[in-house]
């Protein structure tokens, strides 16, 4: 699917939405967000995906609402992100195969939340991160102060939050607030040999991963290892585990289909 503010293209096993606003920095209106549900709709009835691409057109990534068209000042932003942000944002986080971000530019207010929102965060070295959100009044949405403690730890969150300064890749990625930052020509490759990668490898050990690690901050050790258990069962009846452990014995690559 494509339209004028939304790439969508499946390319085998692989999903890409590309933001498509480059001349507002793809910023978010409420178009957008209804075309990125959309796309997350047929992402997620796929049986057939096993990973997903999130990038932005231009020399932005995303930056946050459109303040153009307007915040509804006055009105119920609240209302805003419960409608729109809000699902979007949990739909990602729950979808069963790695999402990748790719922040080809700067990723600012809920762009940034965006971004963040991914398991795997890649920047380009000239990518910035600015959580804006405080220079307008605002506090950080879309996930962005459940993100940011996890990613960084409640001091740095705290700073980058309340001071909206921007923290360039390279600092980005020394601080592990995203995966890694490569130089400008090289980050398209580095993210298809990332997401390929992803795509071959057993994708429901992923899912149950990433599942079993996003709730642990909120569970006891005695409550984690229950997951664990419950989560592994059923891996261990997964066509992939069967896989991996013949491919062990025979001394060769694993096959993995993601079933
Ligand atoms: O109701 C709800 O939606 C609630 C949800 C709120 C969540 C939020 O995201 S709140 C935070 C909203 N975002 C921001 O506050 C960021 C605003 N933008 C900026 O601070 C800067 O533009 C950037 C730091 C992102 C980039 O700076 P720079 O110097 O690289 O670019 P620029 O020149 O400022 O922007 C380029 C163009 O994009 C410019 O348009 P022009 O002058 O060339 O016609 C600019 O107005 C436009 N643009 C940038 N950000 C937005 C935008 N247009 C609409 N909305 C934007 N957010």
């Amino acid at each position: 699917m494509t339209s004028s503010s939304l790439l969508f293209a499946i390319d085998g096993d692989v999903a890409r939405i590309t933001l498509n606003r480059p001349d507002r920095l793809n910023a978010l209106d409420l178009t957008l967000l209804d075309e990125l549900a959309r796309v997350l709709d047929q992402v997620e009835r796929s049986d057939a995906l096993r990973a997903l691409a999130l990038t932005g057109a231009g020399r932005g990534f995303c930056a946050g609402a459109d303040l153009a068209s307007g915040l509804p000042q006055g009105d119920d932003i609240g209302l805003v992100l419960e409608r729109h942000y809000n699902p979007l944002i949990k739909r990602i986080r729950a979808l069963p195969m790695p999402v990748v971000s790719i922040v080809n530019g700067v990723a600012a207010g809920a762009g940034a939340s965006l971004a963040l929102a991914a398991d795997f965060t890649l920047a380009a070295q000239s990518a910035r991160f600015v959580l804006a959100f405080a220079r307008i009044g605002l506090l950080p949405d879309a996930g962005a102060t459940y993100f940011l403690p996890e990613r960084i730890g409640i001091a740095r969150a705290l700073g980058l939050a309340m001071l909206g300064e921007e923290v360039h890749a390279s600092e980005a990625e020394r601080i592990g607030l995203i995966w890694r930052a490569y130089p400008d020509a090289e980050l398209e490759s580095a993210a298809s040999a990332l997401i390929d990668r992803l795509a071959k490898a057993p994708t429901r050990a992923l899912a149950a991963t990433k599942s079993a690690l996003y709730g642990a901050a909120h569970r006891s050790l005695a409550e984690q290892l229950d997951v664990e258990r419950e989560l592994q069962k059923q891996l261990g009846r997964s066509a992939d585990f069967k896989e991996g452990v013949a491919a062990f014995r025979d001394k060769r690559a694993a096959l993995f289909v993601g079933r």
